[in-house]
């Protein structure tokens, strides 16, 4: 059954997220300027983001679901019976369902700070799981959540796939590795996706696939800005690119000027040369030991590790 969750927002008077224009207009005064990627997500952006996970170039929705469901009862039996799985950013993707009926869990606690997603996408997951006690959390996951009264009794089994971890710079992972771990408490375990370093052809090409679907997910966000933000950016001067950053490990989502362009965003002024570009996305990739060194860092041990069959992409099983 679905039980009911809590309520946040922070809007000004115009309806206006103050932490989007704070984060917009502080990234767009920058030399090299940027937005975080976590303002991809508006409604337009969550179904681009979607068509994405579907495309044939973007492999690591589907290696991930590979792992999930091929691994399930190896997985099962180092997590034990009995523990509530908290899933961080409920997904409406097909890898829930295969982890749940793996390891048959006391509960389900997804935590979102989407609300409305939350509760379409727990309504959809309880009514295929009937004997499955759900209670949806609309929280910041950032930081440490306190779960219901109802599971905190229980072990804990974090579950973060995706490798969206890897959105992160390392540092802010690891904030965010030792938040649920605080959020989980003692005892508790951790599943988590990570991409791997591979062929930076086979990188770019997952995040510029032919099809332009990514283009338009990236480029979305400018359309975003000028609706939510009162901006005025040519979006038709602007195009995707992804780059791999070998140093660090990571593809690059960037927004780059073909013209020297002049803009106003929330009543400020911008200007961008041609050949500049916005970063809006870092997607790190691990190998490893790197990605031991991480758990380790975020208060995590790793118990057991996964590849899907063409070791594009890793599961990896942490305890507190
Ligand atoms: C959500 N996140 C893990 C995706 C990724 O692969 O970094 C977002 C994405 N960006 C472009 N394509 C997919």
């Amino acid at each position: 059954g679905l039980r009911a969750g809590l309520r946040i927002v922070d809007e000004d008077a115009d309806g206006v997220d103050r932490a989007f224009r704070e984060d917009v207009l502080r990234g767009l005064a920058q030399r090299q300027k940027a937005v975080p990627s976590r303002w991809f997500y508006d409604e337009a952006g969550s179904r681009l983001f979607e068509d994405i996970t579907a495309l044939a170039a973007y492999y690591p929705t589907r290696a991930e679901t590979e792992i999930l469901a091929r691994r399930g009862s190896e997985i099962a039996g180092l997590t034990g019976e009995g523990r509530a799985v908290v899933e961080f950013g409920s997904g409406s993707s097909a890898k829930t369902p295969h982890l749940l009926r793996a390891i048959a869990p006391a509960a389900y606690v997804p935590i979102d700070i989407s609300g409305d997603f939350l509760r379409k996408s727990s309504a959809a997951l309880a009514a295929d799981f009937p004997g499955l006690a759900v209670f949806p959390v609309e929280a910041d996951f950032t930081k440490p959540v306190e779960l219901p009264g109802l599971v905190a009794g229980l072990p804990k089994l974090g579950f973060f796939p995706g490798s969206t971890i890897g959105n992160l710079v390392p540092p802010t992972a690891v904030d965010l590795l030792r938040s649920m771990r605080a959020t989980l408490g003692d005892g508790s375990q951790l599943l988590i996706g990570l991409d791997l370093i591979k062929d930076p052809a086979m990188l770019v090409a997952a995040y510029d696939d032919a099809e332009g679907v990514t283009a338009a997910f990236n480029l979305n966000l400018l359309d975003r800005i000028n609706r939510e933000l009162d901006g005025d950016i040519p979006v038709a001067a602007f195009r995707h690119e992804a780059r791999w950053n070998d140093s660090l490990s990571r593809i690059e989502m960037h927004l780059v000027a073909g013209s020297d362009v002049d803009f106003e965003v929330a009543g400020q002024p911008f200007a961008i040369r041609a050949g500049e570009s916005i970063h809006t996305e870092n997607s790190h990739k691990y190998e490893p030991r790197g990605s031991t060194m991480l758990l380790l860092a975020g208060g995590w041990t790793p118990l057991a590790r996964w590849t899907d069959s063409q070791e594009r992409f890793s599961v990896v099983l942490a305890e507190a």
